[in-house]
Parts: C-alpha cells; structure tokens; sequence
C-alpha cells in the first residue's frame, strides 16, 4: 500500500488537547494507532500521542470513501495523522472524538506485533526486552521512566542549587579504580584501554580546581553475576566536595535522597498511581549504623558475617528488614574498602566510607578520601598495587584539598522510587551477561 508522506501537515494539537469546548474546530493530530474498531456502519480507532489518547470516529454515511478505506489497511500501532473536526460525544473518552476529513498513513506495523502494546496481555522480560521500544509504549514501563526523568532532573537542580559544577570525565581509562570489580578491556591504538569504572580520581582532582563537582555518566563494571540489583553498565551521579568529610557529604545525600523523593511524589502522582508503588518521603536524619553495629544486628537474628568481609547480599537485605527505609552503614573495615578512603586517624583498621542502603539495597557510597600523597601512596602499597601504575593521577593530585564524595546509582535510585525489583525494568536497553542488543 502507498504511504503518504508528512507534506505540509503539521500536528495543531495533542490529544490531550482535544476537548469538547472547542467542538466544530478543525485540528491535525498525530500519532499511533492503539484500538480499532468496525461496528458496522462507524469504524473507531483511538490515537495515542504523548498527552494521551484520542477518539477518531468514522461514520459511514459522512466520511469520505478514502478515510473508510484508509482506516480499513490500518494496524494496530501504525502512525497516522488525521485532519478532523472535533465532536462532543457521550460515549467517547472524555466525551469527545475527532471525526475524520483527511487521513494520512505516515508508517505502517507489520503484524503480528512482538507484544501487546496495551499492557493486557502479559509477556516475560525478555520479550520486553527484545521488543522494547514497543514496551516503552505500554503504561507501566512509560511511567518508570518519567519518574527516573523527573528523579534526575531534581537531582541535577539540588546539586546546582549547593554550588555544584557538572562537569564530565573520561570513559577511556588507563587503569582501575574500583579494586573490588572488573575491568573491561578495550583495544586503544597500540596500547590497551578499559572502559571507566567510576569517575573517582578525576572526580577527586577536580575538587582542586572547582571545589564542589558533579557528573552523571555511565560506570562500566565487567562482574559476572546475574543478578536483579547489577549490570554491566550503570549510570552513577557522582559528587566530590573540597573541605568535607564524609558526614558532610552524608548531610548532602540526604537532602537530596529527600528532595528526589519528594519531587517525584509531587511531580509522578499519575504514574507512581500507574505503578501502583506508595512512595514514602524518607525522614531526615536517616539512621547511621556502624559496620560493627550491622554485623551485632545480624548476628542476634542468626545471620553471621565474619568481621572484614563484605555484607553478602542475603545479609544487606535482612538488615534491610531489620532498619527498614534509608539508613547508612557507616565505619568500614579499610582492607575491604577501596585505597583512596581515608582511614580513621584513631582507629586505621576502620575508615571513613559509608553505604547510603534503602530497604536492603545499596543505593550510594562514599567517604572522606585521602588528599595526601604520601598517604595515597602508603595505602596503594598496602593494598597490593603499584604506585606505578597511578602515577599520572599522583602527578595530577597537586595540592587538593581534604574532600569527601559519593556516587548514587541512579538506576538503583529508580529502583527505590518505583518499587522495580528488577534493575533492567528502570534502564531503557540493559547491558548484562547475556545482553548486548538491542
Ligand atoms: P561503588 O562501586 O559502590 O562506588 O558504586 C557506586 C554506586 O553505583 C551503583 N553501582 C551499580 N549499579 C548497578 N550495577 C552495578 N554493577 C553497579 N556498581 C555500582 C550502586 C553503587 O552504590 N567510586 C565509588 C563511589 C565514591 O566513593 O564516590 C564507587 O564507584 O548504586
């Protein structure tokens, strides 16, 4: 069948706007085709747009024969874009419909569609996945992804509105920093790369020339498991402060934690309704529990970590069932935390990282860093690495400030704002074990 092209149309208004006031008006709408319908002597369909859905009714007896026949090749999900008058009408949606002088067919779906766009019939993860850009028309993904809008854009004017500068580091990286996960490995001229795994040094020697920095990126991590709560690429917001601590940029993550939550509560009241997730502002201060305090909790409820390890998974979320909402493990051993954490000056076998957890999932972490050469180097050693190996970052840590800093999954903070219990329904196109495509 021969498509038309856009021409001179363009769309007066969305469906949204379609209202019975302006009944007798001729507009243009555009967008997808959801519902058809054939009743015999009228034919129905409705057109969703990004302000809704529209009714467009074509009655036999008064539409042309080229509107009947154009609705007739229709598909569900093709794109269209109709000239119409407006109508008031009691049994329409919102008591209004368009009825049709002029169709154009823009694009054409093939059928069968991989999914039902309308969210009735169910379909597993990966057939989502597969097909997402049809999934990203379905109600329940939609509304996940205008509150991660919503959530990262009130991060971003929290962050702007304390002094924070946004700034962006190098996905293209010499060496690690994050000793706990992998490394991806990429070819670079003669030389081998990694793809980045967190912004921290740069982030780090920044604080040196912008005092209070931010970025938003993507963190690459090559682990292996297959889990709901990791991916191999995840986007961090990331903040590093000049003359701070690591209570200091705590106080900074929970006013964001409350000022994202309550964004999203006022901004997403339709859509957290769509996800049917009743979302609690958390209460300032969250609860600071020390690492040794965690483990005691445990322990009194069966669970045994041995001291120095890191809590497993099972463990974070019974403590997570214990404290419930946001809280903070505070006061780590310094062996499991990463080299660039200062240790405590009275107690070196701990330091001053934290983990910002909301009901049992690991959300941010942070801590003071070590702004000191000679500690920096003392503390790589006593981790097993060469000093060698960071000396373009030794030579660029010229006089920084003490500062202090954190980086939020903004995917496990979608998590958290959507009641998700799998990572890959917040990320548009997940990159996992088994994920490259789409
Ligand atoms: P960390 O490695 O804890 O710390 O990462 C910070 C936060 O990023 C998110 N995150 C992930 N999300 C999904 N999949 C993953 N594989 C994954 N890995 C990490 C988590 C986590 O809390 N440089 C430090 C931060 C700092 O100290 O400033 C760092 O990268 O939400």
């Amino acid at each position: 069948m021969q498509l038309d092209d856009l021409g001179e149309w363009r769309r007066t208004h969305l469906s949204c706007e379609v209202k019975a006031e302006l009944a007798g008006e001729e507009v243009i709408v555009m967008g997808n085709v959801t519902d058809i319908r054939d009743l015999g002597g009228i034919k129905f369909f409705l057109l969703r747009d990004i302000g809704g859905t529209v009714q467009i009714t074509a009655p036999k007896s008064s539409v042309s024969a080229n509107v009947l026949e154009k609705i007739d090749s229709l598909t569900r999900e093709s794109v269209v874009a109709v000239r119409g008058k407006i109508t008031t009408a009691k049994q329409a949606p919102r008591g209004v419909e368009i009825v049709p002088l002029e169709i154009k067919i823009l694009n054409l779906a093939k059928t069968p569609l991989p999914l039902d766009p309308m969210g009735r019939v169910k379909a597993d993860l990966d057939t989502r996945l597969d097909a997402r850009s049809l999934d990203l028309r379905r109600p329940k993904p939609a509304a996940i992804f205008k509150i991660r809008h919503h959530a990262l854009q009130s991060a971003r004017e929290f962050l702007l509105s304390r002094g924070f500068m946004e700034v962006n580091t190098p996905k293209i990286v010499a060496s690690a920093t994050e000793s706990g996960a992998a490394l991806f490995p990429i070819s670079y001229f003669e030389r081998e790369a990694f793809l980045s795994q967190s912004p921290q040094l740069y982030k780090e020697v920044l604080t040196g020339c912008f005092e209070r920095v931010f970025e938003v990126g993507p963190i690459f991590r090559a682990e292996e498991h297959d889990t709901s709560r990791h991916l191999n690429e995840a986007i961090s917001i990331d903040i590093e402060m000049a003359f701070a601590t690591a209570e200091d940029v705590m106080c900074t993550l929970e006013d964001l934690i409350v000022r994202v939550f309550s964004e999203v509560k006022r901004r997403c009241a339709e859509e957290l309704k769509i996800l049917e997730h009743e979302l609690e502002v958390p209460k300032k201060p969250f609860p600071r529990l020390t690492y040794d305090e965690a483990l005691e909790e445990l322990e009194k409820r069966g669970v045994k970590v041995p001291w120095g390890k890191d809590l497993p998974t099972p463990a974070e979320r019974k403590l997570g069932e214990i404290i419930g909402g946001a809280y903070f493990v505070i006061d780590w051993p310094t062996e499991i935390k990463p080299f660039y954490i200062h240790p405590k000056k009275e107690n070196p076998k701990l330091c001053e990282a934290f983990d910002l957890m909301f009901e049992g999932l690991e959300l941010a972490s942070g801590g003071t860093r070590i702004h000191r050469e000679e500690l920096l180097v003392k503390q790589l050693k006593q981790k097993g690495l060469n000093p060698r190996n960071f000396e373009s970052h030794l030579k660029n840590m010229i006089a920084v400030p003490p500062h202090a800093g954190w980086g939020l999954g903004l995917d496990r903070l979608t998590m958290a704002l959507t009641g998700a219990d799998n990572i890959r329904e917040v990320v548009l196109f997940p990159r996992d074990r088994r994920r490259l495509t789409p």
